[in-house]
């Protein structure tokens, strides 16, 4: 082939590549387009190299020159318009005003705050009102009306979070020992005291919220956790109706293949008491403590003013964190404080 009809063929191939590259609207264009002329294996540019071999000696340096000049120049072409094309569009070709917008993320409650909610709205249904309490208490509220009285285990300074905040001038700032020291209530019975000292029987309320305790951290266990406390005070109250407050109330919220079950226990404020065990599912091989009940202590009702010949009730304690394992078959409490969104996003 003569070096004239060669160098044509490149001119050819020069103008061909450079309109293709030009005229490619997208990257997927600009790839076909780059595959066509300078691909490696079947590209036109190839199919020329393979021709320089019949040039002559005299007309290789020309024809050589020219090769690699088309080469470059096809080349920059096609990286100019690549970087054209990666270009963000103009707004107005960009955003289609028709289009929904994107959706925010919303966030979602918290897997206790569901529970806490559904609790007071099933308590609700059973005619319970809602009060509340202070999480700070003084050992009136917390311990010497519930009839815990001073000696006794349960107000051991390492059992519970006293605070050092007592009366100015206290000698004993900060510890059990002291009239006026206050904690983080270990449990919400304390709402029951307060409850009772500002209203007259009868008495229908419960109360959720957050008690602390420090305890052992464990798959069970948490050093804060919640509870739900339930105190009926009216004429003839039974601990049967007791024990079917607590059947139907896990019913309503695990459904009716929980099973409950209730032990002989002993709470300085209940007598008798019972601990409440539920079914953790309905293999029923393993058992989950879920609270404590029993009915209030003629103790308690005089610490508040009530006449124990007059009025009797029942009163019951629940663990949170422990029916919503069980709704979920979460199998660590630990779950509800790791702030872990890849559980949270569950529920
Ligand atoms: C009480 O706290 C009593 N005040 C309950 C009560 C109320 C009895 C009214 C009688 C009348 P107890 O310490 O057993 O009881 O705790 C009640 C429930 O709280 C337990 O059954 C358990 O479900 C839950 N609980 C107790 N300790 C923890 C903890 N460290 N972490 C998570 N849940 C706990």
């Amino acid at each position: 082939m003569s070096s004239g009809s060669l160098i044509a063929q490149l001119d050819a191939f020069e103008q061909a590549a450079l309109a293709a590259i030009r005229g490619a609207a997208d990257a997927a264009a600009l790839e076909a387009a780059r595959i066509e002329f300078l691909g490696a294996r079947q590209g036109k540019l190839r199919d020329l190299q393979a021709l320089l071999g019949t040039a002559t000696r005299e007309e290789k340096p020309v024809v050589g020159r020219r090769f690699n000049e088309v080469k470059q120049v096809v080349s920059n072409e096609l990286d100019a318009r690549g970087r054209v094309l990666s270009r963000p569009r103009r707004p107005d070709q960009a955003v289609d005003v028709t289009l929904p917008g994107p959706r925010p993320a919303i966030g979602r409650r918290h897997p206790l705050t569901q529970t806490i909610l559904e609790f007071k709205d099933i308590m609700g249904r059973f005619g319970f009102t809602v009060a509340d309490g202070p999480e700070v208490e003084d050992e009136w509220h917390n311990f010497e009306a519930l009839n815990i009285p001073a000696d006794h285990p349960a107000r051991d300074p390492l059992d519970n979070f006293f605070l050092a905040t007592a009366a100015a001038g206290d000698p004993q700032r900060g510890t059990a020992n002291s009239a006026t020291s206050r904690l983080l209530r270990s449990q919400t019975s304390t709402v029951q005291i307060r409850v009772m000292e500002s209203n007259p029987p009868p008495i229908r309320i419960c109360s959720v919220g957050r008690v602390y305790r420090p305890d052992t951290i464990d798959a069970t266990h948490s050093c804060m956790f919640h509870q739900m406390e339930g105190l009926l005070i009216a004429p003839g109250t039974t601990m049967a109706q007791l024990k079917t407050v607590l059947r139907l109330f896990a019913q309503a919220y695990l459904g009716h293949d929980v099973t409950i079950r209730f032990r002989p226990s002993f709470f300085p404020f209940t007598e008798p008491s019972v601990e409440v065990d539920m079914s953790w599912d309905s293999t029923g091989s393993r058992w989950l403590e879920i609270g404590g009940a029993g009915m209030v202590d003629p103790n308690v009702l005089r610490a508040v003013g009530y006449d124990p010949e007059q009025v009797t009730g029942f009163a019951f304690g629940l663990g949170i964190e422990r029916f919503c394992m069980r709704r979920h078959q979460v199998p660590d409490i630990r779950y509800f404080t790791n702030n872990d969104l890849r559980f949270l996003r569950q529920f």
